[in-house]
C-alpha cells in the first residue's frame, strides 16, 4: 500500500521490514550476552583517570547518613540536606571524585545529549555558564566539583571506596556500612545514589581476553595510549588501525575524533543508530545574562511537559528532540481526539524515514549509506543527534563493517572477525552500553541485609517492590535512587533533582521530629507496584515489539525483572506523588509506616 501524500513510501512494507530486522537481532540469550567488568574481565575496570590509590586508614564512624555515590543523584541528595542544615553527611564513592557519569565517561567528544542549560544543575545557584548548547563532559564533570565545593562536600567524602555490605542493626535503629577499605560506619539513614548507566558491560564475544592489542571501555577511555583528551588530539593513534564497537550515543560521539587521528577505523555495527540533527552551538552570553531569576527551574519544566506531551505556549529549548517531542504531544491529542491509531504509525514512520533520508543526503557511498539507515519505531532506541557522526563514511580511512544484525564473531589475538574475515587491529574500543534497570544487587554490588535478617535479592527475587521507586519495606532508613517504579524524565537531572528534593526532605523530617526508622508498610508497596504495572502497560507493549536494546532488555525480558519498569504515568504524576506526600507532612507515608520513635 502506498500513501497519497507520499507516494514513494509503503508503509506495510516498512513495518514488514522493521519485524524482520527485529527478528533478525533477537537472541535466546538476551542480556546473558553481556559481561560484567569483574572476575577474568576487572582489568577493564581500572579507573585510568586515577591509576594509582591513595592510602588511608580504614574509618570508623558514626554518622546520620551515608551517601552511596557522588554523581547526580549523590550530590544533588547531599545538596538538599545541606541545605536544610544537615551536615554529618559521609558519601562513599568508587572514582577519586565526585561527577559519576560524568567522572567516568571521558571519552573524546563525550558531551550531553538533552541540552546543557536544563541539564546541567545548579547554574543559577553557581553561576557556571555551559560554554555550548550541548556542554563538553569535561565542563560537566567541573560543575559537579564546584558544587560539590560550594556545598562543602569534600569534607567527609570517602572516595576510591566501594561500598560493599549494609546490614540493618535493629537494636541501634542503624545500619552497619563496610566498604572493600574495611571502613565501618553506623549510619542512620543510607542514601544508595550508584547510578542508572554506571556498570558498563562488555559483548560475550568468544577470545576478548586473548586480544593482544590495547583494548577498553569507552567509561574507562584509555589515553595513555589514544594520547590527547576528551577534547581530542588523539595523536598516539597516528599509524594504529582502530575497531569501534557500538552505534548507540556513546559511539556516535567517540567515533568522529577517533577518525580524524587513527590511520583507520573501522566500525562495527550491529544495528544503526538513528542520527538526527544536533545544531550544537556556543552559547550566547548576553542571552544568558539576561535570563530572568527562576528561568532554570521554568526552562526544565518547559522540556519535561513537552516530552510528557503537555503542549505550552514556546518551546524554550527547540532542538531536534523536544521538536519530536512536540509532534509527540500534537499526535497524543490527535488520538484524544480520535484519529485514526493507522495515521498515527504513518506518522512515526515518516519519521524515521526523514531520518534515512538525511543519512542518504550526507553519506556518498550508496552500500554504506543503506547499511547505515535504521529501521526500527523512532523511540525504540535513545534517538541520537549528531552533526558529524554520518560525514565519517564519507572520510577514505573509515570503513563501516555491518555485521547484518549479527554482532561481533569473535575477537582474535590480531583483531575481530565478522564474515569469516578478520580486520587487524590495533585497538579496540567498548562502545557497548551499561546495565539498565536490571537487578539493582548486581547493577550496584551491594549485599543489602534488612530486618529480620533478610536480605534485600532475597525480598526482590520475584522482581523490585517499592514504593516511588526509592523505599522498600523491611528496609528501613534506605532510600534507593533508581529509575525502575520511578518517574523517568528524557531529562535525567529533573529526575534526580525531585528524588533528591523528596528523599532529604523525608530525612530531614525524621531528624527534625525524631522518627527513628521510616519504611513502607508491604501494602503500601503492593499498591505502588500494582500501580507502575498498570500505568506502563502501554509503553511495556510498545518496547515489546521494538529491535532488541537495553531499553527492552534485549528483547527477551527475564522473569524475575518482571517488575523493572519505570512508573508509567510519566514525570508530571510521580512528581506529583512526591509533592503531595511531603504537602501532607509524609503523613501518609507514616501512617502507612513501621514507624520507631528513638
Ligand atoms: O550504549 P548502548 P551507549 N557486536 O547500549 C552494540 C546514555 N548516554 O553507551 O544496537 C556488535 O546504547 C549495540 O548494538 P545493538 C544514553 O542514555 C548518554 O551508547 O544492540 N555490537 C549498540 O550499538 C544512552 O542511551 C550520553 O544491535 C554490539 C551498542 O553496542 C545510554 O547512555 C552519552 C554487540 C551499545 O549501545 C547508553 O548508550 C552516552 C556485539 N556483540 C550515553 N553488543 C550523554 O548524555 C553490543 N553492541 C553524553
Amino acid at each position: 500500500m502506498t500513501d497519497s501524500v507520499t507516494p514513494d513510501i509503503d508503509f506495510d512494507a516498512l513495518e514488514k521490514r522493521y519485524t524482520e530486522e527485529r527478528e533478525k537481532r533477537l537472541r535466546a540469550d538476551g542480556l546473558g550476552q553481556y559481561l560484567s567488568l569483574s572476575g577474568t574481565f576487572s582489568s577493564f575496570d581500572a579507573d585510568p583517570n586515577a591509576p594509582t590509590a591513595f592510602e588511608r586508614e580504614p574509618v570508623e564512624r558514626r554518622t546520620d547518613i551515608v551517601i552511596i555515590g557522588g554523581g547526580y543523584g549523590g550530590l544533588l541528595t547531599a545538596v538538599q540536606l545541606r541545605k536544610h542544615n544537615v551536615t554529618d553527611i559521609t558519601i562513599i564513592e568508587k572514582g577519586a571524585d565526585f561527577g559519576g557519569t560524568w567522572y567516568w565517561n571521558r571519552y573524546p567528544g563525550v558531551r550531553c545529549d538533552v541540552e546543557s542549560y536544563i541539564y546541567v544543575p545548579m547554574l543559577e545557584e553557581t553561576g557556571f555558564v555551559p560554554s555550548e548548547k550541548y556542554a563538553k563532559g569535561a565542563e560537566i564533570y567541573e560543575q559537579c566539583r564546584l558544587i560539590a565545593r560550594k556545598f562543602d562536600l569534600y569534607r567527609d567524602a570517602l572516595f576510591q571506596t566501594i561500598t560493599k555490605t549494609l546490614a540493618w542493626n535493629e537494636t541501634t535503629q542503624r545500619w552497619l556500612v563496610r566498604t572493600n577499605r574495611g571502613d565501618t560506619i553506623e549510619a542512620r539513614f543510607v542514601v544508595s545514589a550508584t547510578g542508572v548507566y554506571s556498570s558498563p558491560k562488555l559483548p560475550k564475544i568468544p577470545g576478548i581476553e586473548a586480544f593482544e592489542g590495547a583494548s577498553f571501555h569507552t567509561s574507562r577511555w584509555d589515553y595513555a595510549f589514544t594520547g590527547g583528551d576528551t577534547d581530542g588530539n588523539l595523536t598516539g593513534l597516528k599509524g594504529k588501525k582502530v575497531g569501534v564497537i557500538g552505534t548507540g550515543s556513546t559511539g556516535i560521539q567517540c567515533v568522529p575524533p577517533v577518525a580524524e587521528y587513527a590511520d583507520e577505523l573501522y566500525l562495527f555495527q550491529r544495528t544503526p543508530a538513528s542520527v538526527d540533527i544536533r545544531g550544537n552551538r556556543p552559547t550566547d552570553i548576553s542571552w544568558f545574562k539576561s535570563l530572568p531569576s527562576g528561568w532554570e527551574t521554568e526552562r526544565v519544566m518547559n522540556f519535561t511537559l513537552w516530552t510528557s506531551g503537555v503542549p505550552q505556549v514556546e518551546d524554550m529549548i527547540d532542538d531536534s528532540m523536544s521538536n519530536l517531542c512536540r509532534e509527540t504531544a500534537a499526535q497524543a491529542v490527535a488520538r484524544s481526539e480520535g484519529v485514526d491509531e493507522d495515521e498515527l504509525n504513518k506518522a512515526e514512520i515518516l519519521r524515521m524515514e526523514r531520518v534515512r533520508r538525511r543519512v542518504e543526503a550526507i553519506v556518498k557511498d550508496k552500500t554504506t549509506a543503506e547499511a547505515l539507515k535504521p529501521y526500527f519505531h523512532y523511540f525504540c532506541k535513545r534517538p541520537g543527534f549528531s552533526d558529524d557522526y554520518l560525514q565519517v563514511f564519507n572520510r577514505r580511512n573509515v570503513t563501516l563493517v555491518d555485521t547484518g544484525g549479527n554482532g561481533i564473531e569473535k575477537v582474535t589475538p590480531r583483531g575481530i572477525v565478522v564474515g569469516g574475515r578478520e580486520y587487524e587491529l590495533d585497538c579496540i574500543v567498548y562502545a557497548t552500553g551499561f546495565d539498565f534497570m536490571t537487578s539493582f544487587t548486581r547493577e550496584s554490588g551491594l549485599s543489602i541485609v534488612g530486618t529480620g535478617g533478610r536480605s534485600l535479592e532475597e525480598h526482590w527475587s520475584h522482581g523490585a517492590k517499592t514504593l516511588f521507586g526509592m523505599q522498600t519495606n523491611g528496609f528501613p532508613n534506605l532510600f534507593l535512587l533508581s529509575m525502575v517504579q520511578a518517574g523517568m524524565s528524557v531529562n535525567y537531572r529533573h529526575s534526580a533533582d525531585e528524588q533528591s528534593k523528596y528523599v532529604a526532605d523525608l530525612i530531614f523530617h525524621c531528624l527534625k521530629n525524631e522518627v527513628g526508622a521510616v519504611e513502607p508498610t508491604a501494602e503500601a508497596v503492593e499498591e505502588w507496584v500494582g500501580l507502575c504495572m498498570e500505568l506502563s502497560g502501554p509503553n511495556r507493549r510498545f518496547h515489546e515489539k521494538c529491535t532488541p536494546s537495553y531499553l527492552n532488555f534485549e528483547g527477551n525480558r527475564p522473569p524475575e525483572l518482571e517488575l523493572n519498569a519505570p512508573f508509567g504515568g510519566g514525570p508530571l504524576a510521580y512528581f506529583e506523588y512526591l509533592e503531595k506526600t511531603k504537602a501532607d507532612g509524609f503523613k501518609g507515608l507514616l501512617e502507612f509506616t513501621r514507624h520507631v520513635v528513638k
